[in-house]
């Protein structure tokens, strides 16, 4: 058996994908087709899903997210991008999806979440993989937007709904202002997570320790940059949700097999990462390719891959037994 077949059979969990950024450029294609939802013309698919940075990447990302409108829009978005997962070996998958940019096209929440949750319960039975939902608040809407955001997922609340992101532009945003926000969600017994450090300052990753007290950090790239906050993560095992194919776009470091890449100087000093997709199919990647460019490009280890996959377990969101009898 060589690595790729080995990491494609290993059991895994996928923490960092946001279903938006999931889907299929013929997908995005058929449905804005359909809803009459004018994107950019393309010769070809793939064509779609070119850009050069993070903020290049968020237009077409709100672009095809305005694409995705019936309960039966979100239900395959979910399908599809949950039967990738599982071809990658993901058993587990904890996935953002973006509210605020169905909103501003007038789609309810309870639309979005109710195509979302078929999705789930479909590809469950078809593909043997549990997910659950983590609504990404929108830095970029400010504090207000966010709490109003809060709400309206606690309201909609199921069991499925077990946490909250922070994402989209990262800087000028500092992590501070949605203290609030995120001692409610918190309150209210909701996990939180944010992406801090992947364009955005290192003192941005130490914001979402001290102020969103975060679980995890998404990216975190940058902490690199910050020796003592580098120490402290390090102490207290701060998980890092890492991106190959993302963070060759959008963070500082370009060049995956450069041996001062972040995420090589993170292995390095001993962080704990975990590997995922974020957007597989707009970086034309799926959960098993990042783990290949992990080996491939930033030479992890065997047991560097081992060590990953096992930090994807324990820093996920299952409920401790389950996650015992994974470990
Ligand atoms: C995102 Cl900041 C960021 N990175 C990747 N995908 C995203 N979707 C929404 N925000
Ligand atoms: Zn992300």
């Amino acid at each position: 058996m060589n690595i790729q077949e080995f990491i494609r059979k290993v059991p895994k969990t996928e923490l960092h994908l946001h279903l938006e950024g999931a889907i299929h450029p013929q997908t995005a294609l058929d449905l804005a087709r359909k809803n009459g939802v004018h994107l950019p013309p393309v010769d070809d698919a793939k064509d779609l899903y070119r850009f050069k940075s993070l903020e290049d990447f968020l237009v077409i990302y709100s672009a095809v997210s305005a694409s995705v409108v019936d309960v039966d829009d979100f239900r395959r978005i979910t399908y599809e991008m949950l039967e990738r997962c599982a071809r990658s070996g993901a058993r587990y998958v904890e996935f953002f999806f973006s509210p605020h940019a169905h909103l501003d096209c007038g789609v309810a929440y309870e639309t979005q979440l109710k195509g979302i949750l078929t999705g789930m319960k479909d590809a469950e039975k078809d593909f043997r993989v549990v997910s659950r939902i983590v609504p990404g608040i929108n830095r970029e809407r400010g504090p207000a937007a966010g709490q109003e955001m809060v709400e309206l997922i606690l309201a909609h609340r199921t069991d499925e709904v077990i946490g909250i992101g922070l994402d989209f532009n990262e800087a000028p945003f500092p992590p501070e202002p949605f203290a609030d926000v995120f001692a409610h969600a918190r309150k209210s017994g909701l996990h939180v997570t944010a992406h801090a450090g992947e364009t955005g300052p290192a003192a941005y990753i130490r914001g979402s320790l001290d102020a969103l007290k975060v679980e995890r950090i998404d990216h975190g790239y940058n902490v690199v940059n910050d020796m003592q906050l580098m120490q402290r993560c390090k102490d207290e095992g701060v998980l890092f949700t890492v991106c190959p194919s993302t963070a060759a776009v959008t963070s500082a470091w370009h060049d995956l097999s450069a041996p001062d890449h972040a995420i090589r100087q993170m292995l390095d000093f001993g962080l704990t990462l975990s590997i995922h997709s974020d957007d597989p199919p707009m970086f034309f990647t799926d959960l098993e390719n990042e783990y290949v460019k992990a080996v491939e490009l930033l030479k992890f280890t065997p047991r560097d891959i081992r060590d990953a996959i096992l930090a994807g377990i324990d820093g996920s969101w299952l409920d401790a037994t389950t996650k015992r009898r994974w470990l």
